[in-house]
């Protein structure tokens, strides 16, 4: 009956059985028509548990179990207008609870029944009357395993994020530019819809190092990064390219259009000085730009793409610099 540690992944035994006069960092959730049996409950939890909340009725439950992020629910399985299992399924069908540890009370041992609630989601039950101790162990017991699957999944998530992500600026990377662009323009050439590609490159970004210190470099680039990002749109993908170059690929955008957008960045990073954080000056930057149309041969190779942005990024350099070509 229960689980056991295996189950867990390793959660120490001693800090499952550990009845010192510790509180645990716990946001707990009692749902019980019995007002009696959740004052028990409470008296027992308040003692080992940050935050026990009672509730009696099981709609506001819900809504409230929903709204604001419990460690724990324990819930009864009787109500006079519900049940405890359709009160457990409706908590697992809601993505703010979906993964929420809960603990169903009954009030006699009913094998069928506990049989279900574990069927419709629940991770453990308790029978009534209630032992304290066995009450103390049950909660410890979901409450390390949600924090240990927090973490997991916490941890999960940042990898995803790290693999993807540029760290310094925190758009995404050179990988995951490479990984997706042959998908968005299959999808153009597929739909027959335009797609335009630009190439952005810092003019003489080794100076603002060389005369400021690579730190205001990289507070510059942050903000490059940001005035880009503030005048594209959200179906735009944004990619840092290389350490002071950046594309963006433009979905449902001919190069007219596409052009209209590079010159609207070009001028306002022109326009407005760069304030470089702790240097109490500020610094004009601006930046050369490359655009290519999307053709459908590219499907073939999608660096031919990227190589006509880049040929005409290298003309905008050579024709003065601040300027976008196409
Ligand atoms: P231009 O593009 O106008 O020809 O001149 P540039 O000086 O910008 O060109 P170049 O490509 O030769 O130099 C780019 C510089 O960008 C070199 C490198 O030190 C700097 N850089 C690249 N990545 C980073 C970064 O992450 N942080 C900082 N601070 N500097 C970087
Ligand atoms: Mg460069
Ligand atoms: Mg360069
Ligand atoms: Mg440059």
């Amino acid at each position: 009956r229960g689980e056991t540690n295996a189950e867990i992944g390793g959660v120490a035994e001693s800090s499952i059985m550990d009845y010192s006069n510790q509180i645990f960092d716990a946001n707990i959730l009692v749902v019980d028509e019995d007002t009696f049996q959740a004052e028990q409950i409470h008296n027992v939890l308040k003692q080992r548990f940050r935050s026990i909340k009672i509730l009696h009725d099981p709609k506001e439950a819900l809504k409230v179990g929903i709204k604001d992020n419990y460690d724990l629910i324990i819930s009864d399985m009787q109500f006079s207008k519900t049940d405890g299992l359709r009160l457990c399924s409706k908590f697992r069908s809601k993505v703010e609870t979906r993964y929420t540890p809960i603990l169903i009370l009954s009030e006699d041992y009913d094998k069928s029944n506990l049989v279900k609630a574990l069927d419709v989601g629940a991770n453990d039950y308790l029978t009534v009357p209630l032992d304290e101790s066995e009450l103390i162990a049950r909660v410890n017991l979901q409450v390390k395993r949600k924090r240990y699957q927090d973490a997991l999944r916490m941890n999960l998530f940042n990898n995803v994020e790290m693999s993807i992500k540029d760290p310094l600026t925190n758009c995404y990377n050179r990988r995951y530019f490479d990984a997706h662009l042959r998908n968005i323009v299959k999808d153009s050439v597929e739909k027959d819809r335009s797609l335009s590609l630009m190439i952005l490159d810092i003019d003489y970004f080794k100076m603002v190092n060389d005369n400021f210190g690579h730190n205001a470099g990289d507070e510059l680039l942050k903000e490059i990064q940001k005035r880009i990002s503030e005048n594209i749109r959200v179906t735009d993908l944004l990619a840092r390219f290389g350490g002071e170059e950046f594309v963006v690929v433009m979905p449902d955008t001919n190069v007219s259009d596409a052009y209209t957008i590079a010159e609207r960045i070009r001028k306002i990073i022109a326009k407005e000085p760069f304030i470089l954080v702790g240097k109490n000056t500020t610094h004009n930057v601006t930046v050369s730009i490359g655009i290519s149309a999307m053709q459908r041969s590219d499907l073939d190779d999608v660096k031919k793409f990227i190589v006509r942005a880049d040929k005409y990024l290298y003309k905008a350099k050579n024709s003065g610099r601040n300027r976008v070509v196409t």
